[in-house]
């Protein structure tokens, strides 16, 4: 009998996929509304993911009686977007689809990217054509590959930026899977078997740099500046950190190991921030960017997913270790980091000049959800945006987008169609609101415990009264939401972060920051959703009376740790009490 530990069953379906093929293209016509565990993995690897509705389930359950429910499957289809970079005309075909096929809304992502929800089995093929169709792609969009890879999307017209985003788009395309299975799914005629569109995979049928089992896990890269860190570097695999100088990017600091996911039930996994590995001059980004998929991809867990994911390769190995593999594997020793590091992070809203003559505008839009709704009309206010001032589009690392390449002229009339359309401008919403996340959670998301993108806008309600009260509105922290461990709006390294632990009861975390560069750690744990507020509030007044000049939230949390906040808590709430 082998020593080698089983495959875990993902690792099974991808060997037997014959490059992500598996059966998806008999199940797509096999008449069901939903695909077989292998298809269902599989298909991560392609853009989407099925789900059902968890509102449906939860309806279905109460009035079944015995439990029994009967799901109403669909997708979510994601988009990958180097950069969050996109024009009008992609972002209306995108609306389109949502009305068209979806569940009348779009996401935008924490990662830049946009997703559709709500698609039925039998508009897949559609969908994906169409979004082919406009030159966007979900080619490992999720799944066990490079995902997403951020970068910072300030349009401005200066070299550093520029450079950016050319790595991102060169390393998006370099670390595309290049099996033509894509190609054949979704870009060809199912009926007649004919190529409607180029694309998807270059044509290679043996993946030079995944192999026929692609990654242990899902990898995640993000290119960003010290004194803008708007991409969260520190929560990446891989963090492509650029140092500047006299205007022009001279190499790179590289942060390996960063990841949010945990399971709170096992103890060996970890959320982790990334740590600095090397420095390299830009011209080996590239390559190193390689050499350091492929140490993941030849020694990442493949028997337990749980603790693949590369930071817990790091964890094991020791950085010294995992550094020399990597010179091992690109072929030269690589230099330490250069001593800069982030001290800086901006969510570019409001207006800006571009450096060019003309402007662009950060639109924060709650949680990423667009849609429209009564008097709040954000998916109209997009149409006319993209149908008459044609700007380009920039998705943002916090879930906001911007509109750039705007003339002067052309300011108040994009102000315009926004107010007239209900949406407001970026004096008329309140910092914390500004500076918060939340993931989609329910009801689309299978793995949601509790609520998050439904529940945060209403805790914002409560929270600014009593910011207002304490003369604190104006104070800038990070506020992110999840409904499960899991992570997905960056909740670990942030100001203050609520994570959904059991059936309406959360976990609260203090202590990080807006520079991300630093892990929160728990206040308290499995807080009613009704608790929420007035479990942070004696916080905001211990922070009034005793901060230092011009500390912020995270760092004063951090200063003071947890037993000392939990003394002031418990003080505060006995006077409280007998007041
Ligand atoms: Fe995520 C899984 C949504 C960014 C960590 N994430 C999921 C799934 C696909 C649920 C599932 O596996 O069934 C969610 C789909 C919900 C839905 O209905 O749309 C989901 N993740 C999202 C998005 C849409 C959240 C959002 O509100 O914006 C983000 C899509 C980004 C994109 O465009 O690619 C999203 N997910 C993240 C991030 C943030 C980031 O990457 O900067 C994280 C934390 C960073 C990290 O990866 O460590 C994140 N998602 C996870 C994990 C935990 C991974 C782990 O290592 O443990 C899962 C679960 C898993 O992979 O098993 C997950
Ligand atoms: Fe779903 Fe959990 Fe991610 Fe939220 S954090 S989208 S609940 S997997």
């Amino acid at each position: 009998m082998s020593d080698e530990p089983k495959l875990s069953a993902v690792e099974v379906f991808k060997i037997q996929s014959d490059y992500l093929r598996g059966d998806i293209g008999q199940e797509l016509r096999d008449g069901n509304d939903f695909f077989g565990k292998s298809s269902i993995q599989l298909l991560k690897h392609h853009g989407t993911y099925q789900q059902d509705d968890r509102d449906a389930r939860a309806a279905g359950r109460t009035e079944g009686g015995k439990g029994k429910s009967i799901k109403a499957y669909s997708f979510m289809v994601r988009n990958k977007i180097p950069g969050g970079k996109l024009t009008s005309d992609q972002l209306l075909a995108e609306l389109d689809l949502c009305d068209e096929v979806g569940n009348t809304t779009l996401r935008i992502t924490s990662r830049q990217g946009l997703q559709l929800h709500g698609v039925l089995k039998h508009d897949l093929w559609k969908t994906i054509h169409r979004i082919n169709e406009v030159q966007l792609s979900t080619l490992a969009a999720c799944g066990d590959v490079e995902r997403n890879i951020m970068c910072c999307p300030a349009p401005l017209d200066d070299r550093v930026h520029a450079q950016l985003q050319a790595l991102a788009d060169q390393l998006a395309i370099h670390l595309c899977p290049r099996t033509r299975a894509y190609h054949e799914l979704w870009l060809t005629d199912p009926d007649t078997g004919e190529e409607t569109l180029q694309g998807g995979g270059n044509g290679q049928e043996i993946e030079p740099i995944y192999g026929s089992t692609y990654l242990p896990r899902k990898f995640k890269t993000a290119i960003g500046l010290p004194g803008d860190n708007c991409v969260d570097l520190y929560a990446n695999d891989l963090g492509l950190m650029a140092i500047t100088e006299g205007g022009s990017i001279v190499g790179y600091n590289v942060l390996v190991g960063g990841g949010m996911g945990v399971t709170p039930s096992a103890e060996k996994t970890f959320p982790a921030v990334a740590r600095r590995m090397a420095f390299i001059k830009p011209e080996q980004a590239v390559d190193v960017a390689t050499a350091i998929v492929k140490v993941q991809r030849d020694f990442g867990n493949r028997a337990d997913r749980k603790v693949a994911r590369m930071k817990y390769l790091i964890a094991n190995w020791g950085l010294s270790k995992f550094k020399a593999k990597v010179e091992e594997y690109y072929g030269k020793p690589l230099a330490d980091p250069h001593p800069n590091d982030v001290h800086g992070f901006d969510d570019h809203i409001g207006w800006f000049e571009q450096g060019d003559g003309r402007w662009f505008y950060g639109l924060n839009v709650e949680n990423g959800r667009i849609h429209d709704e009564a008097d709040f009309r954000l998916k109209t206010a997009l149409r006319v945006i993209c149908a008459t001032l044609k700007p380009s589009i920039r998705l943002t690392p916090h879930q906001s987008m911007l509109f750039t390449d705007i003339n002067a002229a052309d300011k108040p009339i994009l102000e315009k169609v926004l107010r007239e359309h209900g949406v407001k401008l970026h004096d008329e919403i309140s910092t914390v609101r500004r500076w918060s996340m939340a993931c989609v959670a329910w009801p689309t998301c299978g793995l949601a415990i509790t609520e998050s993108e439904r529940a945060l806008p209403g805790i914002i309600d409560q929270l600014e009264i009593e910011l207002a009260k304490l003369g604190l509105s104006h104070e800038k922290f990070t506020l992110r939401m999840t409904g499960c461990p899991n992570g997905c709006a960056r909740p670990y390294n942030c100001d203050i972060g609520l994570v959904g632990k059991a059936a309406g009861r959360y976990t609260l975390l203090v202590g990080g920051r807006l520079l991300g560069d630093r892990l929160n750690f728990i206040y308290k744990d499995m807080v009613p959703a009704a608790e929420i507020v007035p479990s942070i509030v004696p916080l905001f007044v211990y922070f009034k009376q005793a901060r230092e000049q011009g500390e912020t939230l995270g760092d004063f949390c951090h200063r003071k740790g947890l037993e000392d906040l939990l003394a002031w808590t418990e003080q505060y709430a006995a006077q409280s009490a007998s007041a």
